[in-house]
């Protein structure tokens, strides 16, 4: 496999020239607002809005072959004329693709990942694009090349060709993943029983086009690279699934005319790209995926399924989103364009498609605020999201049994967050049998990976409910014994759950079970497991039982980046890992603290490194020291040669005076010695004319 791969590559570097096609830019324009049969009509025609505001203006990023008509037919105004160029202008020029991994890099990267990790990791070509590029998939578990009985979560990125932080977020997750697993318990308990999927580029020829159009990064084709009947190119991939294809056409978030950039293809999954897709996700049971896109700050659930009033998955999307709220800020649209569906959309059809499959509980996302970020945002972005990604991956255990059919109750009560160090927890929970005509059983219990036994007691933890009756259960949580996940490294907060039951008194299949999750957000216990639980320990993530703490600052001399000088805050301005307040350099980052001559300046603030200048004069201010811009035979240092140096050398070689500074500064004859020979030296100088000291020697 891997060397077909490589094969591979080295052919399409090859290709990528001839594939490239007739280019046009893109650009921004501002539309609107527009009069209800011109709406209608620009619905009609299908364009790629990226921004709605309030007062029915719209902002469109329109392809070359767009932008005439919609300046013509829609008084459309041009805010950027030239995308690509506006991007690559916020793009590092010496680095290809502005910084971002190409195709290539992304697949040698999972080759990589592969070779270092091979016990918790699969590489697999589950298909090939139209123009015969492997789009491939790559798997983080243990046992990685057996399909084992575990919950499965598909991420994936750049099915629109223009977005590649979504691949990086994909590759970040991984490699966080894989270099976590031998530290963090929590994540290698994630890993062991949750197989995670990822497919970093679905659109791997757009994607290559742009880097062959715009090498330097900035590209913005987003299409496939399909040929159409009419001479564009390109079909939506996002618009092309086979779930409710088309449906929405007129409504305007998919498109007929081929030229479009939304242009649903000319048929239900017609690009082999997304037969792809949904042919992997069909041979797996992923309850839980997550499909990155940019741009946008916000989370988009389906347009079609999911929230619809009285759709019982709601009590299971809810929590979902409200989590993934709490871990970004970024915001919901749970009805985005509530006029307009989404056909053919990849998150539709994975919620939507339960005939082939059960199920996906899918999430899209729009990271970030453009098509195209500098490249020292990466690793932020990044960042951003990888607790997302791991909270998916848990919270996918509790939904692989997910019922293919619900009935209708209620239950409300305990969804809220705790906050830090929260001592105890009593709430109550309200379970209400509606609308079943069965006694159903409800059943409070911890999920499995939370069973620790003193965690929580709960009454009332099994009793049947009739129709029409309501129950209260009362909760009782303690946090100290709470096992749970960081939300991200370092924090001190977690992510848990906990599984209310509710099922059938008869002898029902289970399918008829229900559960609910509840969301608690609570203090990490001891992380670093010296016996303090982290509402106690003075250093949280490093072992340190005798907590001591010799300043009385309140963070333990072992996490304390000044150990002897209080400074609760740790502040150091120049991260060098020495606290400001004890940092003998706290402008410059100097983690080694050298101080070469014991001056008390520090090596990298010292203006005359070499020589004892504690009083760091700089006279002329030209941030060398006085001390290393000596006049010879200044013996005393005064900015003068006259004869108080000459008494000066007296003093000090016959009379335990002190010593010139710098040392050279009294060797007026230039000997290499400061003695007896410099003091005459300098007395012939001032008082009989001879040569000035060290002259002609320098
Ligand atoms: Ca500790
Ligand atoms: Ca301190
Ligand atoms: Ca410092
Ligand atoms: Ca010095
Ligand atoms: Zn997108």
């Amino acid at each position: 496999m891997r060397t077909i791969i490589y094969v591979l590559l080295a052919g399409f570097l090859l290709m990528t020239a001839a594939s490239a096609g007739e280019y046009q830019n893109h650009s921004l324009l501002r539309v609107g607002p527009l009069s209800d049969d011109l709406l209608a009509e620009f619905n009609q025609r299908g364009f790629d809005v990226v921004e709605e505001l309030p007062d029915g203006v719209m902002k469109v990023v329109a392809a070359a072959g767009e932008r005439d008509d919609l300046t013509a037919k829609y008084g459309a105004t041009v805010e950027i004329d030239n995308l690509e160029e506006y991007y690559r202008k916020g793009l590092d020029p010496s680095k290809p693709m502005g910084g971002y991994r190409t195709y290539s890099e992304m697949v040698a990267q999972l080759i990589q990942f592969h070779e270092q990790y091979p016990t918790l990791t699969h590489l697999d070509t589950i298909g090939y694009s139209l123009e015969d590029r492997p789009i491939v998939a790559f798997k983080v578990s243990d046992n990685p090349d057996v399909d084992e009985d575990e919950p499965e979560v598909f991420f994936n990125g750049m099915i629109h060709a223009r977005e590649p932080m979504t691949m990086e977020i994909n590759l970040y997750t991984i490699q966080y993943l894989l270099e976590a697993y031998p530290y963090f318990p929590n994540v290698a308990d994630l890993v062991n029983t949750v197989e995670a999927w990822f497919v970093p580029i679905i659109n791997v020829d757009g994607y290559v086009y742009n880097e062959t159009t715009n090498p330097g990064g900035g590209g913005m084709w987003r299409k496939n690279r399909q040929y159409n009947e009419d001479g564009s190119y390109g079909i939506d991939l996002n618009r092309n699934w086979s779930f409710r294809w088309g449906e929405d056409e007129a409504a305007g978030w998919s498109s007929d005319i081929p030229s479009s950039e939304v242009f649903q293809g000319t048929g239900p999954a017609s690009e082999p790209e997304t037969q792809v897709l949904q042919d992997f996700m069909n041979a797996h049971d992923f309850a839980v995926a997550i499909n990155y896109h940019a741009y946008g700050g916000y989370y988009n659930i389906g347009t079609i399924m999911p929230l619809v009033p009285g759709n019982p998955d709601n009590r299971l999307f809810l929590p979902m989103t409200d989590t993934l709220h709490a871990l970004t800020g970024y915001t919901i649209n749970a009805y985005f364009r509530p006029n307009r569906g989404c056909g053919g959309s990849a998150t539709d059809w994975m919620y939507g498609e339960q005939g082939t499959k059960k199920k996906t509980y899918s999430f899209l996302v729009e990271v970030g605020a453009s098509f195209w970020p500098a490249a020292e945002l990466i690793p932020d972005e990044c960042v951003r999201h990888a607790p997302v990604n791991l909270y998916l991956m848990d919270h996918a255990r509790y939904l692989a049994d997910r019922p293919s059919r619900m009935v209708t109750t209620s239950f409300t009560g305990v969804f809220e967050t705790v906050s830090e160090c929260t001592p105890d927890y009593d709430r109550s929970a309200v379970f209400t049998n509606a609308g079943t005509e069965k006694p159903l059983r409800l059943v409070v219990s911890m999920v499995d990976s939370m069973a620790v036994p003193d965690w929580y007691t709960i009454e009332s933890c099994s009793v049947v409910v009739n129709p029409g009756e309501s129950v209260t259960v009362p909760i009782h949580l303690s946090p100290t014994d709470l096992l749970v996940f960081p939300a991200y490294e370092g924090s001190r907060y977690g992510v848990g759950s906990l599984r209310l039951v509710a099922s059938t008194t008869d002898a029902e299949p289970v399918i008829d079970t229900m559960e609910y999750q509840v969301l608690l957000y609570m203090p990490v216990s001891d992380a670093d497991g010296d016996g303090l639980d982290i509402c106690r320990d003075n250093c949280p993530l490093i072992s340190n039982v005798d907590q001591a703490d010799a300043d009385a600052d309140g963070v333990g001399d072992v996490c304390d980046n000044c150990v002897a000088t209080a400074n609760p805050y740790q502040e150091d301005g120049d991260n060098d890992g020495w606290g400001d307040w004890c940092d003998n350099c706290p402008t410059v980052a100097n983690p080694d603290q050298a101080d070469g001559d014991a001056d008390g300046a520090a090596d990298a603030c010292d203006n005359c490194p070499a020589v004892y200048n504690p009083d760091q004069l700089d006279s002329d201010g030209d941030g060398e020291g006085d001390a290393c811009e000596f006049i010879a035979g200044d013996a005393n240092g005064d900015r003068q040669v006259n004869v108080g140096d000459a008494v000066y050398i007296i003093t000090y070689v016959f009379k335990g005076g002190p010593a010139p500074n710098p040392q050279a500064a009294g060797d007026a004859n230039c000997d290499g010695n400061v003695n007896v020979g410099d003091a005459v030296y300098i007395v012939t100088f001032v008082f009989k004319g001879g040569p000035e000291p060290c002259y002609p020697s320098r």
